[in-house]
């Protein structure tokens, strides 16, 4: 039921509509919902097209975090898209494919859950998609074997998903107020950045500072010596100048060592290399666009899910405001300029 590769012919005036990144999993929050309703909508309208295709590019369920959900467990739950969906394939001209990403990947290994996905979502699965529009070849994938963090070929697990089942637990466990939410961050480099804002706005602004303010006056006052407030003064401003050196140092020395960016961007222009292709679809990214490189077009469809970006805040330090990013690529072979990429970013009241 898993196949490496699928190579699709593409009727004419076929429409395509391809989501990724959506990290499915129960109980659904007042954000999944929202998600929900969009890809809802989003599927209904592609079903008016004669010919149509859902291209689900990965990451579509979160099977890392929670190893007890099954395919079927979060199929069931979010019922309104399954809904959708089997009302999408009802129609013999419209196909369903889910091309495995990192944190599903256990699909591609169990067949029990292929069947699930198969039999719930009338889903064909692959690694691979493959399609020809004109003299393009276009390669559709989930994107995570061209990040070395989350590549599969050269260890056995990726360091990515140490770091989710592993690592992060014990992060979010014993310090919550400076990791929680560090998961929706969607540029790496910035992911000291979150810490740090955490650090600031979270421990130091609202605790440090008033305890130790109202201790050094109450000594000024009772000493009759008002070096104690000063001093407590001259403190705070040397950590908000040492929190703005340290989140720009962090930040470049975050841009290299992350493997996010160009980093990634040169491993992308070495796969082309190798696969040859004009355009290349991926997810994983979560940065959502269609650019042009030097030999082909490589798009990503974004993603379906809670981000957070950073804003300048008080005093210069940055910080973090959450957003739901709705996004996906869209495919009309009956037009010149067939692809596009579309994206809404709602932003969140905390
Ligand atoms: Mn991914």
């Amino acid at each position: 039921m898993f196949k490496d590769i699928i190579n699709l012919d593409l009727k004419e005036n076929t429409k395509a509509l391809i989501v990724s990144d959506i990290h499915l999993q129960l109980p659904i929050t007042r954000e999944l919902e929202m998600i929900q309703g969009s890809l809802v909508s989003r599927i209904n309208e592609l079903s008016k097209s004669r010919n149509a295709i859902l291209i689900l590019n990965g990451d579509i369920l979160e099977l890392w975090e929670n190893k007890d959900q099954t395919v079927a467990d979060i199929l069931d739950g979010f019922s309104k898209l399954t809904q959708a969906i089997n009302n999408f394939i009802k129609i013999k001209s419209h196909k369903v494919i889910y091309v495995v990403g990192n944190h599903d990947d256990i699909i591609s290994r169990s067949s029990s859950e292929q069947k699930s996905l198969h039999k719930l979502w009338g889903a064909e699965i692959c690694r691979t998609l493959h399609t020809y529009i004109g003299k393009d070849k276009i390669r559709i994938e989930h994107g995570h074997e061209s990040d070395s963090y989350n590549a599969t070929s050269n260890q056995q697990e990726p360091k990515g998903k140490k770091l989710v089942q592993n690592t992060l637990p014990i992060l979010l466990k014993t310090m919550p107020s400076l990791f929680k939410g560090i998961g929706d961050v969607v540029n790496r480099s910035l992911l000291p950045s979150y810490v740090l804002s955490n650090l600031a706005y979270k421990i130091v602004a609202p605790i440090c500072v008033p305890i130790v303010l109202i201790i050094s006056i109450f000594l000024s006052i009772g000493l009759s010596d008002d070096r104690y407030w000063k001093a407590a003064v001259l403190v705070f401003v040397l950590l908000w100048a040492v929190f703005l050196i340290a989140d720009v140092l962090l930040r470049f020395v975050a841009s290299f060592a992350l493997g996010g960016g160009s980093t990634y961007m040169k491993k992308v222009d070495k796969y082309q290399k190798e696969a040859k292709f004009e355009k290349i679809i991926y997810g994983h990214t979560h940065q959502g666009l269609i650019e042009k490189r030097n030999k082909y077009t490589y798009a990503n469809s974004g993603c379906n899910d809670v981000v957070a970006f950073p804003k300048i805040g008080w005093m210069g330090l940055v910080r973090f405001n959450r957003y739901v990013q709705l996004s996906n690529l869209n495919i009309d072979n009956s037009k010149k300029d067939y692809l596009k990429y579309h994206q809404e970013i709602v932003p969140l009241v905390e």
